[in-house]
C-alpha cells in the first residue's frame, strides 16, 4: 500500500493522528523546540512513561525510537526519536535521520496505526541542514512499504520548512 502523503503548517501536539512522532534527544527527559511543546500540552504521563524505559533499557541511541502514550494530546502514541546532532560529516548524519524515520515507520506499523505525523527531525538546535533533511525524510517515507499507514503528515513549524517540503513533494 501507498501511503497518502500530506504537507501542514502548524503545531504538531494539536495534530489528530493515530501517532505523533518527538525529536527527543538520547536522555528520553524532554528539552526544548517540539520535545519541550508535546511534553507541556501532553502532560506528566508522558514524562513517567518515559523513565520507564529509560529504566529499562537505557538511553535511547540516535536514529532509534520508542513509544509511548500520548497523554493529553489528540494522538493516541507518541514516537520518540534521536535525531543527529549536525557535525558536518553528512553521510553518517544522513544515515542517522533515515534512520528515525524508518525505526518510526516501523514502531509505527507494528503498532497499527493508520495516520502519523512527523515533525522536522533534528532542523531546529540540532542543526540538520533543511534541504538535505527534507530530501532524506521523503525518500524515506516515499520508500517505506506498508500494510497499515494510510496517511503520513510533514508538519512544518517554520516557513522554511514549509517552503522547501511543498517544493519537494509537489515534484
Ligand atoms: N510542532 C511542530 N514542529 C515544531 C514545534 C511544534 N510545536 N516546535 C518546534 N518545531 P527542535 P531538533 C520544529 O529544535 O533539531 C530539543 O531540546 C522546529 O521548527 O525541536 O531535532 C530536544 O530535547 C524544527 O523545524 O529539534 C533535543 O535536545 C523542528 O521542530 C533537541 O531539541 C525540530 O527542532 C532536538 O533538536
Amino acid at each position: 500500500m501507498k501511503p497518502k502523503v500530506e504537507l501542514i503548517k502548524g503545531d504538531i501536539t494539536k495534530i489528530h493522528a493515530d501517532a505523533i512522532v518527538n525529536a527527543a534527544n538520547s536522555s528520553l527527559l524532554g528539552g526544548g523546540g517540539v520535545d519541550g511543546a508535546i511534553h507541556r500540552a501532553g502532560g506528566p504521563k508522558i514524562l513517567e512513561e518515559c523513565r520507564q524505559i529509560r529504566n529499562k533499557q537505557g538511553k535511547c541511541k540516535t536514529g532509534e525510537a520508542v513509544v509511548t502514550t500520548a497523554g493529553n494530546l489528540p494522538a493516541k502514541y507518541v514516537i520518540h526519536t534521536v535525531g543527529p546532532i549536525w557535525n558536518n560529516d553528512e553521510k553518517k548524519c544522513s544515515e542517522l535521520l533515515a534512520g528515525c524515520y524508518k525505526n518510526s515507520l516501523e514502531l509505527a506499523e507494528s503498532l497499527g496505526v493508520k495516520t502519523i505525523a512527523f515533525p522536522n527531525i533534528s532542523t531546529g538546535v540540532y542543526r540538520f541542514p533543511k534541504d538535505l533533511a527534507a530530501e532524506i525524510a521523503v525518500q524515506e517515507v516515499k520508500n517505506f512499504q506498508t500494510e497499515t499507514i494510510e496517511k503520513i503528515i510533514f508538519v512544518c513549524f517554520d516557513e522554511e520548512n514549509e517552503k522547501i517540503y511543498k517544493k519537494l513533494l509537489n515534484e
